[in-house]
């Protein structure tokens, strides 16, 4: 963790105190709705960017610079443990990201490693030049997918709309399900663990695709794994437990004990706040198609959400979800502008 940090905002809202102003980060903020992304993205690929420290740093400062942002997150993604553990990963442009090895059987799980961190050092690597680039001015977020999510793309092989391999897995052969789920989750420990150790100041445990489940179905294949991590995480820096889905599942992520639950644009931010134990903070959540609208519009739906978490300590203003890339850019800086200009 940075000894001093010249903008602490967003630490002092995650442990829950109050502010002048809400501090603000964007999920996604360090990605392809940038010019300057491009410019580095038609260089290198994806996994190239986040293998090599010096363009992970690179990117990561993009927003940092550009936007004054109030944290920064590292550039990587949620994909790249997976990828440790021996799925053969490929990010095709339109595509997305694509497991050509997905996990459905027994003999694909058992050959899944979890000694990963040696795999993983380009991460720490990434940290440590990111670090000695903020020097302090702002707080760097580390992060890892959450163990459900993680899984769905390892069972099947690339984003989903309905998720079918995935809850065929879950319904047909839940001690399969489970068999993996545990070995995502020690080895998330380590890895969020070992971030915290080479110097984040937060960390973010994205579930993305929480909200694909039923209430029992999330309890038991999500829930049960996230409340592990976060129970044997080095609690030296904030976390922040995200999920999509939030707005119905917001009394079990609270049963995490997450320093910050991170909750999408369906809940009323104020009273899901009001139903917060006594010292965790709330992050969010403001539906990123906001930002495709006019000014006027973008203004107006933003104050709506600050001023309605007047008052209260503890607050992160985020989307609801992460950026999409076609946003214009233009219309994300004045976002920034209007959080920024607030003040209680
Ligand atoms: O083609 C490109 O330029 C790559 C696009 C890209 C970027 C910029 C991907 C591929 N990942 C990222 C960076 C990334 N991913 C970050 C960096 C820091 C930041 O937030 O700015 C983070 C935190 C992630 C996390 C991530 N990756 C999540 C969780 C957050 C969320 O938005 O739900 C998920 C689900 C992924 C998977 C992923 N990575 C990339 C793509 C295209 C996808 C698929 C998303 C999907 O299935 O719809």
């Amino acid at each position: 963790m940075s000894t001093e940090l010249k903008n602490d905002l967003f630490i002092r809202a995650a442990l829950a105190e109050q502010t002048e102003r809400p501090p603000i980060w964007m999920m996604r903020q360090a990605g392809r709705f940038m010019p300057e992304y491009w410019e580095i993205k038609n260089k290198y690929s994806f996994l190239e960017m986040c293998k090599t420290p010096e363009i992970a740093a690179d990117v990561t400062m993009l927003p940092v610079d550009l936007l004054d942002t109030d944290a920064a997150i590292l550039f990587s993604d949620i994909l790249v443990t997976p990828e440790a553990m021996g799925g053969d990963l490929s990010f095709e442009q339109g595509v997305g990201p694509r497991f050509s090895n997905p996990v459905r059987t027994w003999e694909d799980a058992k050959r899944l490693d979890v000694d990963v961190l040696p795999k993983l050092k380009y991460v720490a690597d990434a940290i440590q030049v990111i670090q000695q680039r903020l020097n302090g001015r702002i707080p760097l977020i580390g992060f890892a997918g959450a163990p459900f999510t993680i899984l769905s793309y390892l069972v099947e092989g690339s984003s989903t709309k309905d998720f079918k391999n995935t809850k065929l897995l879950l319904n047909n052969d839940p001690e399969l399900a489970h068999y993996i789920l545990q070995k995502i989750a020690d080895l998330t420990v380590d890895y969020l663990n070992m971030q915290i150790a080479v110097g984040v100041d937060a960390v973010q445990l994205f579930d993305s695709w929480a909200s694909a489940l039923s209430w029992n179905d999330y309890k038991e294949f999500s829930h049960a794994y996230n409340q592990q991590i976060i129970s044997k995480l080095n609690r030296s820096v904030p976390v922040i437990s995200f999920c999509k889905g939030a707005s119905v599942f917001a009394p079990l992520l609270i049963e995490t004990n997450p320093n910050v639950i991170s909750i999408d644009w369906n809940a009323d931010i104020r009273t899901v706040k009001n139903s917060l134990p006594e010292g965790m903070a709330i992050q969010g959540n403001l539906d990123p198609f906001v930002l495709y609208a006019d000014k006027k519009v973008i203004k107006a739906k933003i104050l709506n959400i600050i001023e309605s978490m007047r008052g209260e300590k503890g607050f992160i203003f985020n989307l609801g979800h992460g950026i999409m890339p076609d946003i214009p850019f233009d219309n994300v800086k004045y976002a920034f502008e209007v959080v920024k200009e607030f003040r209680y």
